[in-house]
């Protein structure tokens, strides 16, 4: 028999899913958990700086292992500072389980100090949602969020306790089993063998894959049907890594940034195999013209996704990675050679780098050179904007969870948490983070978050003044209205990250080369480089929003460039 209060009910339920590190800031309302947390020998807590910063912290260590990432926050303000990076992984289907304090059961709904309906505010951006209204639920609750969080689709879900369900006291007999994920889903046999004949008839297929290949583990399988049947693979954001850079099929990212010949191939496709896709329109630009002469297969678990904005002629619900490997022994071998040789064409043809992009004071260049500089299986994290969509098109991304992003939300401020998550979770890894000057400042309180933890990142800004790719729109439809998008004040950055007892370096003094830095860059500590970039540097090809992909503009052989 045990006797528990709920706040020691929960903080021994996270250890027993096997959690050993926790976000997240306290306040009044979330004490009792802290208290707990004091006397947990197994759960290391990270004091972020700004509520949103945990909920992306927890994030980087989600997406970076596949596990879910746990935060927490107070009532009132700090729920509402965490519901950013919740909906951030809403949209990325990332598993993170939240939990916020609440003001006591007796006082809710009295607008009492620090009170606001977490729970309501947190419905539309969560898988799912509880409040708690007795200790005694929180045996049934937890583990139901870990299973919800990790089965299926994954997703964020909240749990919000008020004060006195963490001080209330229980006696119960027995623990109960951890929340694990529910066995998959499986596609009919039937539809399946439908979707062989269909690709069996294609002269043209493309593979369309995405987020969902990651999340279920399926990234062999594209590979190797891929390579048996000859099919060009093309990946959304969210995707990258799933093929390798240097692999023959790779035709990398699809969509407003991608290059023209993988857009252009798209467009003379005869067969979309989509899989673990939600068909975002940043992918398929206007919807009704993406991919005009293919018949279409469709990949999901989420049943939802399924005909939402594209219609299939083949849906297959179920777990990607088994319906991948389901298909390939049944698939014909080979035999695509023409297409191969019509997608190579148009690569020679329209190639994404050439000339001097590859000097390292150009994005594309510096880029390229910090891939060089680090390992192989570092971790790579974006912020949102210019320097995220050229790391995007040329970092040689060599496997699934290389790449950290926001992409779904695409939310400025998502890079050093996540940064400092995915450090947490690989330690002995580096962790690279591309950043803006515009990104870095919506949650720059959490370098002192990253020197406190002894994060290994190097934060790479990519310094342009400006909010890049705002400004760049400006210029291309708003007749070069560049309002609002230019900052005033040069700020110095490396001397910010000095005052939070960061090394930095500033590849803008004249004296300091990129060379020079590969040891920092080794180096296990923190440490930031400021790269200046030239304001009117803009990322291309570009479709315009709205556009359809084959209207994309700029990239090599054009005139805007
Ligand atoms: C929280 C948030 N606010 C606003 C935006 C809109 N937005 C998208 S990119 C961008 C500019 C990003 O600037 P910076 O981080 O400096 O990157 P750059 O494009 O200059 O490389 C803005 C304001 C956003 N994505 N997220
Ligand atoms: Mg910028």
């Amino acid at each position: 028999m045990y006797a528990m209060t709920g706040a020691t009910i929960i903080i021994k339920l996270l250890e027993r899913q096997g959690i050993t590190t926790i976000a997240g800031i306290p306040g009044g309302a979330n004490l009792p958990i802290y208290d707990a947390l004091f006397a947990s020998q197994k759960i290391r807590h990270v004091l972020a700086r700004h509520e949103q910063g945990a909920g992306f912290i927890a994030q980087g260590i989600a997406r970076a292992t596949g596990l879910p990432g746990v935060c927490f926050a107070t009532s009132g303000p700090g729920a509402t500072n965490i519901l950013t990076a919740i909906a951030d992984a809403y949209l990325d289907s990332i598993p993170i389980i939240c939990i916020t304090g609440q003001v006591p059961l007796s006082m809710i709904g009295t607008d009492a100090f620090q009170e606001v309906d977490t729970y309501g505010m947190s419905i539309p951006v969560t898988k799912h949602n509880f409040l708690v209204r007795s200790a005694r639920e929180l045996l049934r609750v937890i583990p139901a969020a870990f299973r919800i969080a990790c089965s299926g689709r994954p997703g964020p879900v909240l749990i919000d306790v008020p004060k006195s369900v963490q001080t209330e006291t229980i006696d119960f007999e027995q623990w109960p089993e951890p929340g694990r994920p529910e066995d998959v889903v499986i596609c009919e046999d039937a539809a399946l063998l439908r979707a062989v004949s269909m690709l069996d008839e294609s002269q043209r297929p493309i593979l369309y894959i995405g987020g969902g290949i990651v999340h279920s583990g399926a990234a062999q399988w594209v590979r190797k049907l891929a390579e048996k049947a000859e099919i060009p693979v093309t990946t959304t954001l969210m995707g990258l890594g799933t093929i390798p850079v240097s692999h023959p099929l790779d035709l990398g990212m699809l969509g407003m940034h991608a290059a023209r010949s993988t857009n252009l191939a798209l467009e003379e496709c005869d067969l979309l195999i989509a899989a673990g896709v939600r068909f975002d329109d940043r992918a398929t630009g206007k919807i009704s013209e993406f991919c005009p002469g293919a018949r279409v297969i469709h990949m999901d678990i989420d049943p939802s996704e399924v005909d939402k904005l594209k219609t299939s002629h083949i849906p297959l619900i179920g777990d990607v990675g088994e319906t991948l490997a389901k298909m390939y022994p049944l698939v014909k071998s080979g035999g695509r050679g023409r297409w191969l040789a019509r997608i190579r064409d148009l690569q020679e043809r329209y190639p994404l780098v050439s000339g001097d992009s590859l000097s390292p004071r150009k994005p594309f260049g510096l880029i390229l050179a910090i891939s060089e500089m680090v390992e192989r299986d570092a971790i790579i994290v974006t912020d949102v904007g210019k320097h995220q969509m050229w790391t995007a098109q040329v970092y040689p991304f060599m496997r699934p969870r290389q790449l950290l992003t926001s992409g779904g939300l695409g939310t400025m401020g998502f890079g050093l948490p996540a940064a400092i998550g995915a450090s947490l979770a690989f330690p002995e890894r580096q962790v690279v983070c591309f950043t803006g000057d515009g990104s870095l400042q919506m949650n720059i309180q959490e370098l002192a978050t990253a020197v406190e933890q002894q994060a290994g990142v190097t934060i790479v800004i990519l310094n342009n003044g400006s909010l890049g790719l705002v400004r760049q729109q400006q210029g291309l439809f708003y007749e070069r209205h560049h309002f609002a998008s230019e900052y005033q004040v040069n700020i110095d950055f490396p001397a910010i990250a000095r005052g939070f007892g960061m090394q930095a370096y500033d590849l803008g003094d004249g004296k300091t080369s990129l060379q020079s830095l590969s040891g920092a860059i080794r180096d296990p500590r923190p440490c930031l480089i400021n790269v200046p970039i030239h304001i009117d540097e803009d990322v291309y090809p570009m479709v315009p929003p709205g556009a359809a992909n084959k209207e994309m503009i700029g990239g090599y052989n054009e005139e805007y460039v």
